[in-house]
């Protein structure tokens, strides 16, 4: 430790030190582009017009309350040693000096003034959401993103924006020894919008309050349930920028990055279409007609997914809950009872509903329970069935 005070840089040191000493380790860090820096200290400079005059604003207010800061208690001081009493000196007295009065109300009332008025023309435009080119819809969930293209080019996409889970499992490990340059910034879906383009974000929440925030964008807005709150940006500049969920909203609060990807228009263009068809691809048809072989290995990770919890891998269930090998329901020819079953529950909901899966998630999962175990039905549940059940 003892070191630590003959280094010139002694603060960065010390600083280190109580890092290795809480971290259990030095870690190799560095700074991310259009991310945090690392010991940074002051707001980054941006790449929205917004974001500049905030860091303006940050500047100015700065200097003005040091200036005003140092001439006070100089001024206090210097009055206090200079007319101290062991000096002899006789207290003055100027009780309701109108001259004095009047100053120190006029000179701070001018000071605010100064202050309010380019703050209010920036807090303003920063209202300003309208005539937007594109807007999205984030929502905040317990511990992601959602977002979903409302107006705009895009407009339909919508997609969920999670931290890489390597990186997460990274951390699970006491994040030990070289990380990535974006370590718990790194997310599977990042939001990408064009440059130049005037973006709204609209604000909610699914569950709990969080926030929405981008340093390098200046954009910072709460994500509150139920209510709907919006803020906007324009990046002047392609590049990747990195925020975080800054209100703190339970215990994987530091595992919700956002990642802004800002491309050209053409960029945005082909992203849309890719992303489109992505979407395309996923979507089932529920008038495809399936043969057993694929609907069943579909059908496996369905129940793998959504029913082995409670009815169990070999279809046994487990006390109250009823065995699905060999159960009437299951091996009736007439398909709709036990679509009923799955689209409504059973028994008060100690049987869930299902209908939030989709129709050939249901057929599938239908028909292999149809055809495992003791189960050799050979039966077929097509989707267009489930569709034709959901309105009864
Ligand atoms: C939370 C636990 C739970 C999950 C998950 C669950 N079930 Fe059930 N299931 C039950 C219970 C409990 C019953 C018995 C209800 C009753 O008492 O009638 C039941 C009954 C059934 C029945 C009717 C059996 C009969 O003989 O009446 C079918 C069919 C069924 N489940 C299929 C499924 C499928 C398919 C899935 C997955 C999509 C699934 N269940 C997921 C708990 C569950
Ligand atoms: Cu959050």
């Amino acid at each position: 430790m003892k070191s630590i005070w003959r280094n010139k840089n002694w603060p960065a040191s010390l600083l280190l030190a109580a890092g290795a000493m809480i971290g259990g380790a030095a870690h190799a860090v560095s700074d991310l582009p259009g991310g945090p820096s690392v010991r940074q200290l002051n707001m980054p400079i941006g790449v929205t017009k917004i974001a500049q005059e905030q860091h303006f604003l940050h500047t100015v207010m700065m200097i003005l309350c040091t200036v005003i800061f140092v001439a006070v208690f100089a001024v206090m001081f210097y009055s206090i040693w200079k007319h101290r009493k062991s000096v002899g000196h006789k207290a003055a007295n100027f009780h309701e000096s109108v001259v004095v009065e009047v100053i120190w109300t006029i000179v701070p009332f001018l000071i605010v003034i100064l202050m309010a008025l380019p703050a209010t023309k920036v807090l303003v435009a920063q209202k300003d959401s309208t005539n937007a080119d594109l807007t999205v819809k984030t929502t905040g969930y317990q511990w992601k993103w959602g977002y979903d293209y409302i107006k705009g080019e895009g407009e339909g996409l919508a997609f969920i924006s999670t931290l890489d889970s390597s990186q997460r499992a990274m951390s699970d490990a006491g994040a030990k020894g070289e990380m990535p340059v974006d370590y718990l910034f790194k997310v599977d879906n990042p939001l990408v919008v064009p440059v130049d383009k005037k973006i709204r974000v609209i604000t909610t929440a699914n569950d709990v309050i969080h926030a929405f925030a981008v340093p390098q964008l200046g954009v910072k807005q709460d994500a509150i349930p139920g209510f709907v709150r919006d803020t906007w940006f324009r990046a002047e500049k392609v590049g990747d920028y990195y925020g975080q969920c800054q209100e703190l909203c339970g215990k994987e609060h530091a595992y919700m990055p956002i990642h802004v990807k800002v491309v050209s228009a053409a960029d945005y263009t082909t992203w849309v279409d890719a992303k489109r068809k992505e979407a395309a691809a996923k979507l089932d048809d529920p008038t495809k007609v399936w043969a057993l072989p694929e609907i069943l290995a579909r059908g496996e990770k369905v129940y793998a997914a959504n029913c082995a919890a409670c009815h169990q891998a070999n279809g046994k269930g487990a006390g109250p809950i009823k065995p699905l090998d060999g159960a009437a329901v299951v091996l009736d020819t007439d398909h709709a009872k036990q679509i009923q079953v799955l689209l409504k529950g059973q028994n008060n909901g100690a049987m869930p509903s299902w209908k939030q899966l989709s129709d050939t998630d249901l057929a599938a999962v239908a028909s292999y329970t149809k055809n495992s175990w003791s189960n050799k039905t050979g039966q077929i549940v097509q989707p267009a069935e489930v569709l034709a059940q959901r309105s009864k």
